[in-house]
């Protein structure tokens, strides 16, 4: 096991504590998002194009759901110039001015494990999924606590097309490993890949997606480009971005946090707010 040194990275940084403290106020709105999430709610054909910001590819046609619709979506600019992607740099504004060494093409997803069809799939080909089991975007209040206009796809739909055997209790995601397209690999600072690991019912819940998009155009570098996972009820560091590999495991897989720091940072993650962090 690494052996983590005080001062390059603190696990204290994985979220900013007044951001912290800011999303503890927000909590109760994220739980009514989840509710309406959960209640559904038929979703209507959106033909309008999205008013995004400009600057990545427009990503259509989009399947708009009605969630979080009450909720007035933050700024583009905050959440793509506040983020936590330690390839791409250690703070908060860093990933941002890093995002162009990410190639994002070619892009590959390999899913293996315990599965019945595993293959890999270009991801050309993941946003031209059929267009009822594809595209949607749906407000959430999530990392930081923002409420983000995300595009992306379910994440169960997307996994029963490799047909999980019943020995699949987990899914394990890993980020790609390439020093070129994420400097940040360069320093030995985590185990990389990172990883991630769900429940198996966890990744199967309807409000569990994989981002591909942000206000209705493709996902920028620093949000975790080409594909990043986002589960609504738990922690930002559950997010992974830019996913190359999506193993379904027998054995709970270990995350990177909580190799890193076990005692922070657990498995489930799920949001609680009354259990504070360890240390701050
Ligand atoms: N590959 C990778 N994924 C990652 C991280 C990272 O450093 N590398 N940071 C995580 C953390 S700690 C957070 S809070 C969220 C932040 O997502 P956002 O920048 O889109 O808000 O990404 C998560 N996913
Ligand atoms: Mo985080």
């Amino acid at each position: 096991m690494r052996i983590y040194r005080p001062g390059q990275i603190r696990p204290s940084e994985i979220t900013d504590r007044e951001v912290w403290l800011k999303r503890r106020q927000l909590i109760k709105a994220g739980m009514a998002v989840g509710a309406g999430l959960m209640l559904g709610g038929a979703n209507s054909l959106a033909s309008a194009v999205y008013s995004g910001p400009g600057r990545n590819p427009r990503i259509v046609p989009l399947k708009e759901t009605d969630y979080g619709e009450d909720l007035e979506p933050t700024r583009y600019k905050s959440i793509t110039t506040y983020n936590n992607f330690y390839e791409l740099g250690y703070g908060k504004r860093a990933p941002a001015e890093n995002a162009d060494v990410l190639k994002t093409s070619p892009w590959s997803i390999e899913v293996s494990g315990e599965c019945a069809r595993p293959g890999g799939m270009d991801i050309e080909d993941v946003l031209k999924l059929d267009q009822e089991e594809r595209i949607y975007r749906f407000r959430c209040v999530e990392a930081w606590a923002m409420v983000v206009p995300w595009v992306g796809l379910p994440l169960g739909k997307f996994l029963r097309r490799f047909e999980p055997t019943s020995k699949a209790k987990y899914v394990e995601f890993k980020t790609l490993y390439d020093p070129e397209r994420l400097p940040g690999q360069a320093r030995k600072v985590l185990d990389w890949p990172y990883r991630e690991g769900l429940r198996i019912d966890e990744a199967m819940h309807p409000l569990a997606f994989l981002a591909t998009g942000l206000y209705g155009e493709v996902l920028p570098g620093q949000n975790g480009a080409p594909l990043r996972l986002v589960i609504p009820w738990k922690y930002g560091f559950k997010s992974i971005k830019s996913i190359v590999s999506i193993r379904f495991t027998e054995k709970q897989p270990r995350n990177t946090w909580n190799r890193i720091a076990g005692d922070e940072y657990g498995f489930y993650a799920n949001v609680n707010p009354k259990v504070s962090h360890p240390r701050w």
